[in-house]
């Protein structure tokens, strides 16, 4: 087994993962993220941050190279590749399991070969035609998210009948063209990409509905972490949002309600304050009585996705 099949099989297990809600830690090496532009963009900084998010507990290090704020221009694919491949290499060396962030084929490929185990792309597919292809060939995992668009006119976009509907019906034919692509059912990921071609408003309106995604019938992920809804709460129509590195505790609430509605991953930045959070959710659905048999005992990995549904009942 080559070092990139150790990555691929590590990280379509975690695809499986349904005793608890995992963490992937966000390592964003970009000029100009609207969350931590800048911060981690000097090489020697990315590879530090990098670890700390490892060694924070996260389940998966995302690496990207892109920055999708609203408005971004796009980097050259030179940049992107020089951005993101020394620090996959470095995390897959240390033995994290590794996606990367990106819209582009030539870069998934490159960091799959340079050791990441999963590709977590916000067009879904749409921004490149190679991309499809190239992970059904590799066999690894991979995030298909709603997306209208590249975010330099995503905004002009934003526009549902009913945000919920449109958006489950968006990415449910998405998955459909996906598995008709020849990618497996068990390695797709779904996300309804908050904040993508969204205000406000339908932002809020995917957060109070988490447990529909279910109906999507693949794993689900969330991405929530420090977006600029979460700023405004609080702060007046006239007022500047809470800058982004104050949004932990707002997207700590988020990841909340996602392991209460038992989606599969959060991706956020603030790696370690989520894992103590999330123990506490996972502990407390570890007592949830079982309805079916009023067993007070669990029998196998089904039980907590049990545990969840029956919480998603419950708080739906
Ligand atoms: N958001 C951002 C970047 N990548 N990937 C997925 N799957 N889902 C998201 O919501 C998502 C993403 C933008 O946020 P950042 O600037 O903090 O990375």
């Amino acid at each position: 087994m080559t070092a990139t099949d150790a990555a691929a099989l590590a990280a379509a297990a975690l695809v499986t993962e349904r005793d608890r809600t995992l963490v992937m830690g966000v390592v964003n090496v970009t000029p100009d993220s609207f969350s931590d532009g800048g911060v981690w963009f000097e090489p020697e900084a990315a590879l530090a941050h990098g670890r700390d998010v490892l060694a924070a507990g996260a389940d998966i290090v995302d690496v990207g190279g892109e920055s999708t704020r609203p408005g971004a221009e796009r980097p050259t694919l030179e940049e992107e590749l020089r951005r993101v491949l020394p620090v996959v290499t470095d995390l897959a060396a240390q033995g994290a399991v590794v996606s990367i962030d990106t819209m582009r084929a030539p870069v998934a490929a490159a960091a799959l070969e340079a050791g990441a185990g999963l590709v977590n792309d916000v067009s879904g597919g749409r921004a490149d035609p190679d991309m499809v292809p190239l992970v059904v060939e590799a066999g690894v995992p991979y995030i298909a998210m709603h997306w209208r668009g590249h975010s330099s006119d995503m905004q002009s976009r934003a526009v549902y009948d009913d945000v919920v509907a449109d958006v489950c019906r968006e990415l449910g034919s998405r998955r459909d063209e996906l598995l008709a692509a020849g990618l497996s059912e068990d390695l797709l990921v779904l996300d309804p990409g908050l904040g993508f071609a969204k205000t406000a408003e339908h932002n809020w309106a995917i957060l109070a509905a988490l447990p529909e995604l279910h109906e999507l019938g693949q794993p689900i992920l969330l991405g929530a972490s420090r977006k600029a809804f979460l700023g405004r709460l609080g702060r007046a129509e006239d007022e500047a949002p809470r800058p982004a590195a104050q949004r932990d505790l707002e997207t700590t609430a988020t990841s909340v309600m996602a392991a209460m509605a038992g989606l599969w991953c959060v991706r956020v930045h603030d790696v370690e304050s989520t894992v103590r959070v999330l123990s506490v959710v996972a502990a407390a659905l570890d007592h949830l009585p079982d309805r079916d048999d009023h067993d007070d005992h669990h029998d196998g990995p089904d039980d907590h996705h049990d545990d969840h549904d029956a919480v998603a009942e419950v708080s739906s």
